[in-house]
């Protein structure tokens, strides 16, 4: 039988895009949590250049960089595919989940790790592409249709550590005032089976998100 090991943190919004995809599609695989604060030799050989989670290994073969992985766990295992099969559809998926890697999360970062002075015009360009996301799943259920798809795996942050977020600092930037359809969408998702059994303990992730920002400065 194939060998399949994840080497991931509990914490993390990238392992845990693995593991989803994995569960997906029914892949047994071994998980293998890793202390990001002192990096165990493992990781540190199977991702030597950027020495972050995930790493995911299948016959002794790693590989790193979610978005690399889940293209590799979908073309490997094809039951329960997540990304389109029409090519146009699929350049799109791709095209949504890289902005969302590369718009999304850096910009809700940037509010986090902003200071005071700079953090309205952080708050104002996370909200911006938040919408163009919003505007991008119009009427439909999930970002991959009626079915979760590579964009809705890629969008764990927004669909949980946001929520979670939210409740450790008081900054609430997604709510049904501002974002219905996307209030929506996290409705569905975090109800689906596959999001359930890939989040962390929501209390766990809060009193870990907690110390690290200062709740008074992220009043909006
Ligand atoms: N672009 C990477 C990001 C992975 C990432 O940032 N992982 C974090 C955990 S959430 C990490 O391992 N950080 C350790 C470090 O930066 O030293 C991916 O998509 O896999």
């Amino acid at each position: 039988m194939a060998e399949v090991k994840l080497l991931g943190a509990w914490g993390s919004p990238f392992s845990r895009r693995v593991e989803m995809a994995l569960k997906l599609k029914g892949v047994e695989y071994e998980y293998i949590e890793q202390d990001l604060a002192n990096k165990s030799p493992l990781l540190l050989k199977y991702n030597p250049i950027h020495k972050k989670v995930p790493v995911l290994l299948h016959n002794g073969k790693a590989m790193a960089e979610s978005l690399v992985i889940l293209e590799y766990i979908d073309e490997t295992w094809k039951s329960n595919p997540i990304l389109p099969e029409d090519p146009y559809d699929k350049a799109m998926a791709r095209f949504w989940a890289k902005f969302i890697d590369e718009k999304c999360m850096p910009a809700i970062w940037q509010i986090m790790w902003s200071k005071e002075n700079e953090r309205e015009k952080a708050i104002e360009e996370a909200i911006q592409h938040l919408k163009t996301l919003e505007n991008e799943l119009k009427d439909k259920k999930f970002f991959g249709g009626e079915t979760i798809g590579l964009v809705d795996i890629v969008a764990n942050f927004i669909g949980f550590w946001l929520g979670a977020a939210a409740e450790a600092t008081g900054m609430e930037l997604v709510n049904k005032e501002r974002f219905p359809i996307l209030c929506k969408w996290i409705d569905e998702y975090v109800n689906c089976s596959v999001v359930k059994e890939n989040i962390p303990p929501r209390d766990k992730l809060i009193a870990f998100l907690r110390p690290r920002f200062s709740a008074s400065s992220w009043k909006y």
